[in-house]
């Protein structure tokens, strides 16, 4: 004879097992979830994240370094509309602007060159990758100042590893001191510039002449000097 045997089972004790197991099972599933979300955004990150670089633009007042970045935004940034060269004024402070290039972004600070703003320009050399040091071409009369402010700046030991683009800007002009005559009197400076990538290279930032040219030479500097200066954001590498 076949027995029959049912298992006193309370309702009370099924109605409270089963939420239970559903709490289990949905906070698995939102556990798992969390970390594919953790996982996926992490890989985007890796691939879309660019390495951020610093580059502080230095020189005398007037030698043109806020028109200069005007000039770079507008030979890398597509649809980046220039700003009247009228409109241009001495900076007090701070300018800044971005270029995203070749897989880095570029952060440039255009600090004002007056005689008592140069004395800010070293607290941002710790967190500086590069420096462009602009020179107006066609101020004979305060060539030798800048060259005192430009050797103030490359003795200070924070920045003995960061390339250096110096620009013998204003080339449009008559009359201007080409690189052939900028070149010998920043050169003299050689025992201080030592082992870092330097580059003098003319320009005129009203024009755009060799802006282009000189960003790349940069960037190419930056990639190569990462061991020394490692990008912003990957510091930790
Ligand atoms: N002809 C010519 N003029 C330029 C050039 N670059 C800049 N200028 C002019 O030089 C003047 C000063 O330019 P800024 O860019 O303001 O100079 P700055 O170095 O930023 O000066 P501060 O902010 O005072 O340190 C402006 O009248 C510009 O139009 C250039 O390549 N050629
Ligand atoms: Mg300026």
């Amino acid at each position: 004879m076949r027995q029959c045997i049912v298992r006193y089972q309370p309702c009370i004790q099924r109605t409270q097992k089963e939420p239970r197991f559903k709490n289990l099972i949905s906070s698995s599933r939102l556990f798992h979830g969390f970390k594919m979300y953790t996982l996926m955004s992490g890989f985007y990150r890796y691939l879309t994240q660019k390495d951020e670089f610093c580059v502080v633009i230095l020189g005398l007042d007037n030698a043109g370094k806020t028109t200069y970045l005007d000039a770079a935004k507008a030979s890398k940034v597509k649809g980046h509309k220039r700003a009247e060269s009228s409109r241009v004024t001495s900076t007090v402070g701070l300018n800044v602007g971005s270029i995203d290039m070749n897989g880095v972004l570029l952060q440039f600070w255009d600090l004002g060159g007056q005689t008592e703003l140069q004395m800010l320009w070293d607290k941002y050399y710790a967190e500086c990758h590069a420096v462009i040091y602009v020179i107006d071409s066609h101020d004979r009369e305060r060539i030798e100042e800048s060259k005192e402010a430009f050797d103030k700046m490359i003795r200070n030991e924070i920045l003995a590893e960061a390339p250096l683009l110096v620009l013998a800007n204003k080339q449009d002009l008559p009359d201007c001191m080409g690189v052939r005559e900028v070149k010998p009197i920043f050169n003299q400076s050689a025992h201080l510039i030592g082992s870092r990538d330097c580059m003098v290279m003319p320009v005129s930032a009203l024009t755009g002449e060799g802006i282009a040219e000189g960003i790349n030479w940069l960037v190419d500097c930056l990639k190569r000097n990462v061991d020394s200066r490692p990008p912003r954001n990957n510091e930790n590498r």
